[in-house]
């Protein structure tokens, strides 16, 4: 133990080795348990989630802590459920207090291993599974210090510069209701409203059954032909799919559950929920899991789709009994890395419910909320700040500007439609500032669907991107309007 000196606070520190200062305020401390006393009261405190869709966002030490409260199931499907601290504040990989000048002190991993932070009413702690991640740690302006830290992962992780520009994605309208016919006839309005899209992307509900990726019966001419559709039409084409994770009637878990993260009794282990019950996830340590990978996607790509949204792939860095001995977050890095090295640098992959650390690096671009809807409350749940909704996606990624040095940060779609949506014209404002202040555009809303006026506003939405800067916690300036997302918070 010794004491760190910030300016004018002395703070205890312990930790496996000693901090060694990197600049005036900034220190690495070496990998390992840490603790930080701090002596402010009742500060804010910054809570970051595991995945995509976890929640992250600040709260007073004394309110009750930003976490998934009311089901065991939407935590392990939502959040890193191994590590959750139901009685205390803490998140994954970084977290910070607020001073009272506008100031923090954050405490945030460089690596893998499952690190946490946390805070109590005297402390700032980190806590890692796997001591294989540097701590940084700095006091400074918010918007510098988040900005820092940022750029060390990029640093030590490694940033990709391919860019997605800007997709329309069956989803948040049709759902799984989607088949080849109403895919031709969704490009065919595209084209003739000359919206200039680069990807159109296919979502959920192409496949069999999740687990099993090939082409199912409404599909009939098969996904090379529908691949065709959409570059003939003059865009780039885009898939859903969640290669690392098979519901329990595909055949997938039913032939080989051998090649599944077993549980402790040597059964497949649940990872997660969705599609009305539990899913399994693959074994990626297992070489003939990774032959099963290698011939997914020279298959996928080999049907001409460029652009892939690979999705619930959280569900393999779960822990579980794996063939290997591999830290769970660095077995599913790994296990992107085989697939990047598969499709090329050629190919985006876009990561939804991706552990957030993990993907740097291997991602172009990373979802950093839960989905969206054409509606702003989640009321069924009131207690699960992951539910689907409007509010829940704004106040996720809004927490995760910061990250855009890392991966293209994605907020998920907005909405221009005023049909078929209980979104107010404020609420719908909100989701494409969101997305432009992110840098990531994306809508779901068939031409058919929209008002002249909505196309045009798609359109002009859709010209160019802005010049972002980040000046507070809510505060942005874009191009030349300041953008304040405070009121909504
Ligand atoms: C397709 C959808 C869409 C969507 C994805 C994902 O926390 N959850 O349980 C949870 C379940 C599903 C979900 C998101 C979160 O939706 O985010 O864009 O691709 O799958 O099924």
């Amino acid at each position: 133990a010794g004491v760190i000196r910030l300016g004018d606070l002395s703070l205890p520190v312990g930790a496996v080795g000693e901090p060694r200062a990197i600049g005036e305020r900034e220190f690495l401390i070496p990998a390992g348990p840490v603790t930080v006393v701090h002596s402010l009261d009742d500060p804010e405190f910054f809570r970051h989630g595991w995945n995509s869709w976890s929640p992250s966002g600040w709260r007073r030490i004394t309110d009750v802590p930003l976490r998934i409260h009311d089901s065991p199931q939407r935590l392990l499907t939502a959040d890193d459920a191994r590590n959750d601290t139901p009685l205390a504040h803490s998140g994954s990989a970084v977290g910070a207090i607020a001073l009272a000048d506008g100031e923090i002190l954050l405490l945030g991993a460089l690596g893998l291993g499952a690190p946490r932070v946390g805070a109590t009413a005297t402390t700032l702690w980190g806590t890692m599974e796997d001591p294989v991640a540097e701590w940084y740690f700095a006091r400074g302006p918010e918007v510098e210090v988040f900005a820092r830290y940022a750029e060390l992962l990029a640093e030590r992780l490694g940033s990709r510069d391919a860019s997605a520009g800007r997709v329309w994605c069956s989803w948040y309208s049709f759902y799984e209701e989607i088949d080849e016919k109403s895919v031709r006839s969704a490009v065919a309005d595209l084209v003739e409203a000359r919206l200039p899209f680069d990807v159109v992307q296919l979502d959920d509900g192409w496949e069999p059954s999740v687990g099993d990726w090939v082409a199912n019966d409404k599909f009939p001419s098969g996904m090379a032909a529908t691949a065709r559709t959409i570059t003939d039409a003059g865009f780039r084409a885009g898939l859903w799919l969640a290669p690392f994770i098979a519901l329990p009637h595909s055949r997938f878990a039913i032939e080989r559950p051998d090649l599944l993260i077993q549980d402790e009794a040597g059964r497949p282990l649940v990872t997660g929920y969705n599609w009305g019950g539990p899913y399994y996830a693959l074994d990626t340590t297992q070489p003939e899991v990774q032959e099963h990978l290698r011939e997914l996607f020279t298959r996928v790509v080999g049907w001409g789709f460029t652009y892939l949204k690979l999705d619930f792939m959280y569900a393999a860095a779960i822990e579980g009994v794996r063939h290997a001995p591999v830290h769970r977050e660095q077995a599913y890095r790994d296990a992107i890395s085989l697939i990047r090295e598969v499709v090329g640098d050629d190919v985006y992959l876009l990561g939804c419910g991706v552990p957030m650390l993990p993907s740097i690096g291997v991602f172009d671009g990373v979802r950093v909320g839960p989905d969206v809807a054409a509606f702003w409350e989640n009321s069924e749940r009131p207690g699960d700040p992951t539910g689907v909704g409007t509010k829940n996606a704004f106040l996720a990624s809004i927490h995760r500007s910061w990250l855009r040095p890392c991966f293209e940060t994605d907020p998920d779609v907005v909405y221009f439609r005023r049909r078929r949506s209980l979104l107010d014209d404020d609420q719908r404002q909100l989701l494409a500032d969101v997305a432009t202040v992110l840098g990531f555009r994306s809508t779901s809303d068939p031409v058919g669907w929209l008002t002249p006026d909505e196309v045009d506003e798609l359109r002009d939405w859709l010209r160019e991107p802005a010049n972002v800067t980040r000046l507070g916690r809510y505060l942005f300036e874009v191009d030349d309007r300041l953008v304040d997302f405070g009121r909504f918070v």
